[in-house]
């Protein structure tokens, strides 16, 4: 038995060490790293089950070509060469016909090693001059949120949180989705800490914690501004913390006054006695820490309510104590030489854009159209929203559709060329976490699978056979690694590759109290309570609370949205004409429910499906709804339910049960679409309009109705 290390390349805030047991050349265990200060020798179940994954029957082992029809799955082998070449023929020809910007690349977070992520991909097709991507599925519009404040992505070190008497977790189900906060948590609990979690579903972050607050989706920006009236009516701010930091404080707290608690209760659904004692027990306790999540951002109002949120800590001063304040991301503190590895140079002309949001509209509704979409890294026919526009897209015949990836997904299945992808244990990269703060390094500890070949080797294949001579396009993994590091900021920390190799992981020294002294990145340079930024996009300059279904009214006679970018409610209400009569929209009787689609335990977004020890623990796509609910609308717990809005519909077993309110509906988990009894999954039900700012995804303002089935005619 030979002990390797790896990295867990997944698109998760905890950024695990991992330790793997080899048998033979062959990995037969992966644990967690003892010696990692974070991952501390624990993994979630999904990893530890990763050797089934890795040598899955679904596993693409070779370049394949299409021979059936579109969305069929019929393939053929072929070789690397004649698949390369096939891509390079059918691009120069687009590209001579319709200009570079008929190709499209498509990515997310398949593997978050940066190397396979954002480096070669963006080189090869910016020399190319093709549609750029904004890559704004996950959180951008909370990025947004939390830098409208701090004017950066930088907050506390968690390991710091087990000094923490209250923890807050705010649209964030941490138990499942960032399990070593919740550790430290626990710590901290031992301690004397107090944990409260603020959701829309009694999920198991919910039941662990000490108080759970089931608010009304969307509701989160009139709760943090209920808290902030309470706070200031009752002198609980840190008015000498305030007076040196703060920006547009006064106009600031003219806003607050609006929202009393008695009203606060109407748009959250909370009690004022509720709201009462979360504000007191807020301010009061210290040090406190607020982990904001990436469900409460999945809204219309998503990114503005996170500002709201992220305000907090300022109010009381919490920054002054270690272990005090709020973490949105701590990406700020791993920059990179983005214009290095991404070869900004090569771009000569600035192409347009398409929001990944909305890949539907982009491959159905662009001019000039996308005529090939390269995709890598991700799996939008079950991630992306608008599912059935989606597919449509992916349908079409002139469409040139490429697909790297290691497991035949929905996705793979639309392929007309799909290349086989390696995954973190058969490839080198460079890691960096979004939570915690190490630095890592991972060599491969197996060969490739089958043909198997990491993102980089692919680009790099595609920039050789069309003839592409710069030096950029020959680098390796580790001229890579060393090019992501060559800042000031690394050279100054004494941080190169070739430490970072002979260590593994580097723990960077990060302030205890990043603000308690200053050091906001805001244009102000103080903490922004009002924010030129947002007056910019035409939205009030403080933040203000705007219920989610407001994008409905903003519609254009066609019932699209603008296809690209922010635009912004106060300019839709300028255009009259082009707005649709409110009578013409469906209206919220039409649809009365709101449907929350978060991730699943068993599963990171749609990976892990195809792992068969996972799914049977799984077991079942369900949707969740409260009994007053059910009763109405006489469903049984079990019973078929048909979910539905005019976007599509999803056949579904209904649970009965009070773990969220009337008027809401939950489903976890993004399974593939064969999961589902009608093949259509939760997103052929989620909407593609962007949110308030940042272009983020607006998953969970979602409204369907949901009627009972018939039982089966035969019962098998
Ligand atoms: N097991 C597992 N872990 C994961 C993932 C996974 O798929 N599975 N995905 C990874 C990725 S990419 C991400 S982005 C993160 C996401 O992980 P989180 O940051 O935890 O975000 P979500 O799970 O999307 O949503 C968290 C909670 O927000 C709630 N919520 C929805 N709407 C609202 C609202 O309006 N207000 C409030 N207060 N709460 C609301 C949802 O009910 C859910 O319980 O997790 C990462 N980790
Ligand atoms: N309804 C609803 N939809 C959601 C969400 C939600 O909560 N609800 N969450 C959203 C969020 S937060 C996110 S981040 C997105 C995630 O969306 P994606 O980033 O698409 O995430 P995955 O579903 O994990 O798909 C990643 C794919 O990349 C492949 N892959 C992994 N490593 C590599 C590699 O090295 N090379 C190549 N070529 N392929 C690789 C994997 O096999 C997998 O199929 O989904 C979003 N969609
Ligand atoms: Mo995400």
């Amino acid at each position: 038995m030979e002990i390797k290390y790896s990295v867990c390349p997944h698109d998760c805030p905890d950024a695990c060490s991992l330790k793997v047991e080899m048998d033979n050349g062959k990995i037969v265990k992966i644990a967690g790293d003892p010696s990692h200060p974070v991952t501390k020798g624990v993994i979630c179940e999904k990893v530890r089950a990763y050797p089934e994954r890795i040598y899955n029957p679904s596993r693409i082992l070779y370049p394949m070509r299409r021979i059936g029809k579109k969305g069929d799955g019929e393939f053929e082998k072929i070789s690397w060469e004649a698949a390369v070449e096939e891509i390079v023929k059918r691009w120069k020809e687009l590209t001579f016909a319709y200009g570079s910007e008929s190709i499209l690349p498509y990515s997310y977070g398949g593997t978050e090693g940066i190397i396979n992520k954002a480096s070669m991909d963006r080189r090869l097709f910016n020399k190319i001059g093709a549609t750029r991507l904004e890559r704004t599925i996950c959180s951008a519009a909370g990025s947004l949120g939390y830098q409208l404040a701090y004017g950066s992505s930088i907050s506390i070190n968690p390991i710091d949180t087990v000094n923490s008497k209250l923890i807050i977790f705010w649209g964030i189900n941490a138990l499942e989705t960032n399990m070593h906060q919740a550790i430290f948590a626990d710590n901290a609990r031992k301690n004397g800490a107090k944990i409260i979690a603020i959701d829309v579903h009694r999920n198991k972050t919910a039941k662990w914690a000490d108080d759970f607050y089931l608010i009304l989706p969307g509701s989160d920006g009139a709760l943090a501004l209920g808290i902030s009236y309470i706070i200031l009516r009752d002198n609980l701010t840190d008015k000498a913390f305030l007076e040196k930091y703060s920006h547009g404080f006064n106009e600031f707290y003219t806003k607050v006054m609006e929202y009393p608690p008695g009203r606060v209760t109407d748009l959250t659904g909370l009690s004022q006695k509720q709201i009462e004692y979360l504000a007191e027990v807020y301010a009061k306790t210290k040090p406190s820490f607020i982990r904001i999540g990436n469900g409460l951002q999945h809204h219309d109002n998503g990114g503005i309510n996170t500002w709201a949120i992220s305000l907090l800590p300022a109010l009381v001063g919490a920054w002054k104590d270690k272990g005090g304040g709020a973490l949105k991301s701590n990406s700020g503190y791993f920059p990179l030489n983005d214009k290095i590895l991404e070869g900004w140079d090569l771009i000569k002309h600035s192409p347009r854009t398409v929001n990944m949001v909305q890949i539907g509209k982009a491959l159905c509704e662009l001019n000039p159209p996308i005529r090939s979409l390269y995709v890598y890294n991700s799996n939008p026919a079950v991630v992306a929203p608008n599912q059935n526009l989606v597919l449509k897209g992916l349908a079409r015949e002139d469409l040139f559709t490429v697909v790297h990836e290691q497991a035949m997904t929905d996705t793979a299945k639309w392929a007309d060329i799909i290349l086989p992808a390696t995954t973190s244990f058969e490839h080198a990269d460079l890691y960096v976490s979004y939570w915690h703060t190490s630095l890592q390094w991972t060599e491969p500890v197996i060969h490739p699978i089958g043909e198997a070949k990491p993102n980089i080797d692919v680009f790099k294949l595609i920039a050789k056979v069309l003839g592409f001579e710069e030096q950029c396009f020959l680098d390796s993994e580790e001229d890579i690694g060393r090019q992501a590091l060559d800042l000031p900021y690394w050279h100054d920390k004494g941080i190169t590759l070739e430490r970072l190799k002979k260590e593994r992981f580097i723990m960077l020294d990060v302030s205890e109290r990043p603000f308690a002294g200053g050091g906001f990145l805001t244009t102000s340079g103080k903490i922004e309570f009002k924010s030129k930024k947002v007056a910019e996009l035409g939205l009030c300059d403080i933040p203000d609370y705007k219920p989610i279904k407001e994008e409905r009214l903003c519609r254009r006679k066609d019932g699209a949205l603008p296809l690209q970018g922010l635009m912004p409610l106060e300019e839709k209400k300028a255009q009259p004409e082009n707005a649709v009569k409110e009578d013409a929209m469906p209206s919220e009787s039409d649809f009365p429910l709101t449907l929350i689609t978060p991730p699943n335990h068993f599963f990171l977004n749609s990976t892990f499906v195809n792992v068969s020890s996972l799914k049977i623990k799984a077991q079942e796509p369900v949707l969740e709804i409260n009994p007053e609910d059910a009763k109405e609308l006489e469903i049984k717990d079990g019973d078929l339910v048909k979910v539905e809005n005019e976007r599509g519909y999803v056949l579904i077993k209904a649970k009965v049960i009070d773990s969220v309110l009337p008027g809401v509906v939950v489903s976890a988990g993004l399974w593939w679409r064969d999961n589902y009894k009608n093949g259509s999954g939760v997103n052929a039900l989620t909407p593609d309009h962007l949110s308030d700012i940042g272009g983020g995804a607006t998953f969970f303002s979602t409204l369907v109705k949901v009627k009972k089935m018939p039982p089966p005619f035969f019962k098998n």
